[in-house]
C-alpha cells in the first residue's frame, strides 16, 4: 500500500468514525475548491453525515449554475464538529479568518487536509496531499472510487437498476460504508478539474482521463460545465478584454506581461472585481509568443489589492512571489491579498524575476 493509500485508508476511517463535518477550502474560492468541497459535501450527506460548508465570502454569479449557493454558510459561531476538511489549501492560514475568528473550533478540532499544491505545510491529522494530481477534484474522486459502497447501498441501486449501472463501476462488491457519486458530486468533480487543467492545457497525466471519462460515465454534465466555463462570455467582459491589451505592461522585454485594473475600471466596464477570475490572465498568457511570467493586480472594493501570478516557463517558482505578499499557490500559478502599494508590488515583481533567473 502506497502513502496515498495509507492517507485514503486513514480518511475512511475517520470519516465512518465521525458524525460531524465543516468543510471549508480557500478565501478566494475557484472552481476546483467548490467542486471538491461540494462533491465531498453532497457525498458526506448521502452516507447519512451532517456536513456544513463555511466561506466567509459571497458566492459569485460565475458559479451560480452549479446551483450549491443554498448550502454554503458563513456562520460557524458556537458550532462543534468532530473534524474540519480543508481542500485545496497549501496552509490553514489561506482559509482566510475562520482559523483565528474560531480558534476554539479549529483549535480542537482534527483537520483533514485534502490539496495538491506543491507547497503544503501537512497541517492536518490525515494529509491526502499529491502534488502530481490535476486538482484536489481528482483527489476526492480518489477517495469515492476507493471506498466500498455499502451492503444496502448496493443493493438499493441494484434493485433499482441493471447491473451495468455506471454507479457500480464503483466499490463493486466489498461491503463498507461508502456512498455513491451522483450525477451532481460527478458534475462538481468534472468541473474542478476542469477549471484546474484549464480544458486539459495543463497538469496532465493519464489518470486525468481516466477520472474524466468514469465521472462522464457517472453522469456528469460535461457540456455544461464547458458552456458555464468557456461559451458564455458577456460583451463588457469581452471589451474589458480589449482594454487589458491595449495597457498592458511589458516588463523584460516582454517576458513578463501585467494588468492593473482598479476600481475605476471594474466600474467603467460595470464589472465587479470579485466576479473577474483568472481566466483572463490564462489566456492571455497561454497565447502570447515569447512571454513566460503574467501577473494581475486587481483593487479590491476594499481599497486591498488582489494578486494573481501564472508563469508558464518550468523553472519559474510564482509561489515565491506570492508568498511575498503573505499569499500561497503553486509553482506556475499563485496569488495572494495585500495592502501594499502598487509601487512595491512592481517592483518586488521587478526583483524577483532576478532571482529567478528569467
Ligand atoms: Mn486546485
Amino acid at each position: 500500500m502506497n502513502e496515498k493509500q495509507q492517507e485514503i485508508r486513514k480518511m475512511q476511517e475517520m470519516i465512518e468514525k465521525w458524525q460531524k463535518f465543516l468543510i471549508i477550502s480557500h478565501r478566494s474560492v475557484d472552481g476546483d475548491a467548490y467542486g471538491s468541497s461540494m462533491a465531498l459535501y453532497f457525498y458526506l450527506q448521502s452516507i447519512g453525515k451532517t456536513v456544513e460548508v463555511v466561506n466567509e465570502l459571497p458566492i459569485t454569479p460565475f458559479f451560480h449554475f452549479l446551483e450549491i449557493h443554498n448550502h454554503i454558510t458563513r456562520e460557524i459561531a458556537g458550532k462543534k464538529f468532530d473534524s474540519i476538511f480543508v481542500c485545496d489549501c497549501g496552509e490553514l492560514r489561506l482559509t482566510g479568518e475562520y482559523p483565528e475568528r474560531y480558534a476554539e473550533i479549529f483549535g480542537n478540532t482534527p483537520i483533514i487536509n485534502i490539496d495538491h499544491h506543491n507547497r503544503n505545510s501537512m497541517f492536518g491529522v490525515c494529509n491526502l496531499v499529491d502534488t502530481e494530481a490535476s486538482s484536489t477534484c481528482e483527489l476526492v474522486y480518489d477517495l469515492m472510487e476507493n471506498t466500498p459502497l455499502s451492503n444496502s447501498l448496493l443493493e438499493g441501486e441494484r434493485a433499482k437498476k441493471d447491473n451495468k449501472s455506471p454507479l457500480l463501476l464503483l466499490g463493486e462488491g466489498a461491503g463498507g460504508w461508502g456512498g455513491i457519486i451522483s450525477p451532481q458530486i460527478a458534475t462538481l468533480l468534472l468541473f474542478g478539474i476542469i477549471r484546474d487543467t484549464n480544458c486539459f492545457k495543463n497538469s496532465i497525466h493519464p489518470h486525468v482521463f481516466e477520472v474524466t471519462s468514469k465521472l462522464i460515465a457517472l453522469g456528469a454534465e460535461y457540456e455544461k460545465v464547458i458552456f458555464h466555463s468557456y461559451k458564455s462570455e458577456k460583451l463588457n467582459y469581452l471589451q474589458l478584454y480589449g482594454h487589458v491589451l491595449e495597457n498592458l505592461i511589458s516588463l523584460k522585454w516582454g517576458v513578463i506581461v501585467g494588468w492593473i485594473l482598479t476600481q475605476d475600471i471594474f466600474n467603467r466596464y460595470d464589472i465587479r472585481e470579485n466576479e473577474l477570475g483568472p481566466q483572463l490572465i490564462n489566456e492571455i498568457l497561454s497565447s502570447l509568443e515569447g512571454t513566460d511570467f503574467a501577473f494581475l493586480v486587481k483593487e479590491t472594493e476594499s481599497g486591498d489589492r488582489k494578486l494573481s501570478f501564472r508563469a508558464r516557463r518550468d523553472g519559474i517558482d510564482v509561489s515565491r512571489i506570492a508568498q511575498y505578499f503573505w499569499g500561497g499557490g503553486h509553482i506556475q500559478s499563485a496569488g495572494a491579498y495585500t495592502k501594499a502599494s502598487l509601487d512595491e508590488i512592481l517592483k518586488v515583481i521587478e526583483e524577483t524575476d532576478v532571482k529567478i533567473s528569467l
